[in-house]
């Protein structure tokens, strides 16, 4: 952050960000991923001017394996958008990333146009900490590109562990890329993401891989009905779609804008985003207590040699917890001024 000794004021910052200036939406992300502990308390007051300002895009999540052409569509979708009169957010969720580069800055160069447009904004993943601690952080940063009025929100994550998950947790839509591959693919790909995917998408439906990608959506589509209960109301579309010709990227936005106007029509979208918003609380609760836990001193103090009675055998785990529980309780309330 440039000027790092000088203070960060979150509430003015946060006016900075509603007025839109693209600098201070910036520098609002590096405060909402800095770990300094008054770096979060002003990252608290940048928020609580934002969020009344956030929540007015379209929060949309797309995952799939790598080179199945994620950053190539987000650039073609991307650019589509801003055609279309949309200012496009891209934020990523890649916990691996402080080992990979960083998924979406090693792709910049296939996000060029997007990356160059004032219209649009690209941030990669913070590249410290948990898979927990990185989805916060993206959770917050797209509040503040909500906030600074980008209304058509991208959250990119890779195939690794969790992360689908986790951003499935924080969008409205969740969209999986597909390859154009064969049955053997089907059962490549985790049933659970598949599960969990609200608009499916097979990618690199041209040249000699078109009738292929055709095969694989229909493939995709009798495993996506089979997943859904009869009476469901909407079952993910399947579509095939070229990210380096733009074939299949304007249905593929008719289809998100459906799928946004059903969520809307009684009250889903909004059940939704409380749902998540609730989860988000009680991730933060966790988090935190977790890591106060870990900090406190008499905790610490036993932690080591309780451990290692538990690894040998000689106290058993429950009993081990309880004692640390014990000190760490009793610290809280005895600290209870504090
Ligand atoms: N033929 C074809 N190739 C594509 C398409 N989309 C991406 N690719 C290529 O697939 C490779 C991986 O793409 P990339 O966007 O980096 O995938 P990511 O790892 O999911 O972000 C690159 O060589 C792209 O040029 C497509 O629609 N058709
Ligand atoms: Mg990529």
């Amino acid at each position: 952050m440039s000027g790092g000794n000088r203070k960060p004021d979150g509430a003015a910052l946060g006016r900075q960000v509603l007025d839109g200036d693209r600098r201070a939406l910036a520098r609002a992300i590096t405060l909402i991923e800095s770990t300094r502990r008054d770096h979060r308390k002003e990252a608290a007051r940048l928020l609580e001017v934002l969020l009344p300002r956030s929540g007015q895009s379209i929060r949309i999540g797309i995952s799939g394996v790598p080179g199945v052409g994620k950053s190539t569509f987000i650039e073609t979708f991307g650019g589509y958008l801003l055609e279309q009169g949309h200012k496009v957010a891209v934020l990523a969720v890649d916990p691996s990333s402080r080992r990979t580069g960083g998924s979406i800055l090693g792709d910049k160069t296939r996000m060029e146009h997007l990356a160059r447009d004032e219209r649009a904004f690209i941030r990669p993943s913070p590249t410290a900490g948990t898979l927990g601690g990185v989805a916060r952080r993206t959770r917050e940063s797209m509040l503040a590109v909500e906030a600074a009025g980008f209304d058509v929100v991208i959250v990119e994550t890779v195939g690794v562990g969790q992360s689908e998950t986790a951003v499935a947790d924080m969008v409205d839509l969740f969209m999986l890329l597909l390859l154009p591959g064969g049955g053997d693919e089907l059962q490549g790909i985790k049933k659970g993401i598949v599960e969990i995917a609200d608009l499916l998408l097979v990618n690199k439906a041209d040249g000699e891989l078109k009738q292929a990608a055709s095969r694989a959506a229909a493939e995709y589509q009798s495993a996506v009905r089979m997943l859904r209960p009869a009476a469901a109301d909407w079952i993910p579309p399947v579509n095939t779609c070229s990210a380096l010709t733009g074939d299949g990227i304007a249905p593929t936005w008719e289809r998100i804008g459906e799928y946004r106007d059903l969520m809307r029509s009684d009250g889903r979208l909004e059940k939704r985003r409380a749902e998540q918003a609730r989860a988000w609380m009680w991730s933060e609760v966790d988090d935190a207590l977790l890591a106060a836990f870990r900090e406190h001193d008499g905790v610490r103090e036993r932690l080591e040699a309780l451990e290692q009675a538990v690894m040998d055998g000689r106290t058993p785990a429950t009993a081990a917890a309880q004692e640390l529980l014990a000190v760490f309780l009793d610290g809280v309330n005895g600290n209870a001024t504090d």
